[in-house]
């Protein structure tokens, strides 16, 4: 089983080698890409350097911000065209624990074709949030749910582990969302595909260092998307009956 880390950074100067480093640790077998928008802070240099230092480790440099859902994308190509079974995505800012990669890895033989790293399930938790991010990511979760009929507790999470099947079975062209819609569409799309979808419990810790790329846009962004996407597949499928 060939994998591989996707990690997208904008401006991750300090967090970047921290969590590379403990994901060399935690999974010396998995290697790592880097995809960086071209971050003013440097980033993107320091990446190289780390690559330079370790074969396991590669750089992709895009030429600016177009966000975290194009930045995986573009990584997923290049990681498909490479040949990994096994495509992973983890933030760069600590948030998703390296030493929690091989419970979601686990899963893979075992059957799942996508293993979402759950903050909602039993066992999960959340790390540093105040009572607000809290509320907004579990409403966020429970309409996606009521609206798209996923049943999954955490629906926006970010870091997942896909089997390279899954990534083949959608069209990623049609893929636009940007931020946490980009989560949720990506999860809409391997529920529609009839796959499986499992959920393992994991302690997600804020952000230590640096600065957040959440915005309030975003989580608007999503809320419509999903509202718009749930509509839809229901008028399909009152529409497909007649
Ligand atoms: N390449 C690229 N990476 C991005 C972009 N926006 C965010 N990221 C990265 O995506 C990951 C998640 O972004 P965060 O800023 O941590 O977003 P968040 O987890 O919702 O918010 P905080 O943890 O509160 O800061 C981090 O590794 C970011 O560096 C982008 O436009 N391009
Ligand atoms: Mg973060």
């Amino acid at each position: 089983m060939r994998v591989v880390t996707i990690i997208p950074t904008y401006n991750e100067l300090e967090s970047l080698p921290i969590t590379v480093g403990r994901l060399r640790a935690a999974v010396p077998d998995s290697d790592v890409l880097i995809v960086d928008d071209n971050s003013p802070d440097g980033t993107g240099e320091l990446a190289d350097k780390m690559a330079s230092e370790d074969s396991s480790i590669h750089v992709m440099h895009r030429t600016g911000k177009a966000g975290l859902g194009a930045a995986y994308l573009a990584g997923f190509r290049w990681a498909l065209d490479a040949g990994y079974d096994v495509l992973v995505e983890m933030d760069a800012d600590g948030s998703h624990k390296p030493e929690q990669l091989p419970s979601l890895l686990a899963q893979i033989p075992l059957g799942a074709d996508l293993v979402i790293g759950s903050r909602w399930v039993k066992g999960g938790s959340v790390v540093n949030w105040p009572l607000h991010r809290k509320a907004i990511s579990r409403c966020g979760s429970f309409y996606s749910r009521m609206m798209l009929g996923v049943k999954l507790r955490d629906i926006t999470a970010g870091y997942r582990a896909f089997r390279r099947e899954t990534l083949e079975a959608l069209d990623l062209d049609a893929v636009d969302s940007v931020g946490y819609g980009f989560q949720v569409d990506m999860t809409f799309r391997v529920a529609q595909a009839g796959l499986n979808i499992v959920e393992v419990p994991v302690t997600f810790v804020e952000r230590e260092l640096g600065v957040s790329k959440m915005s309030g846009n975003i989580v608007v962004e999503a809320m419509w998307n999903v509202t718009k996407w749930g509509l839809g597949a229901r008028w399909k499928k009152l529409t497909s009956k007649k």
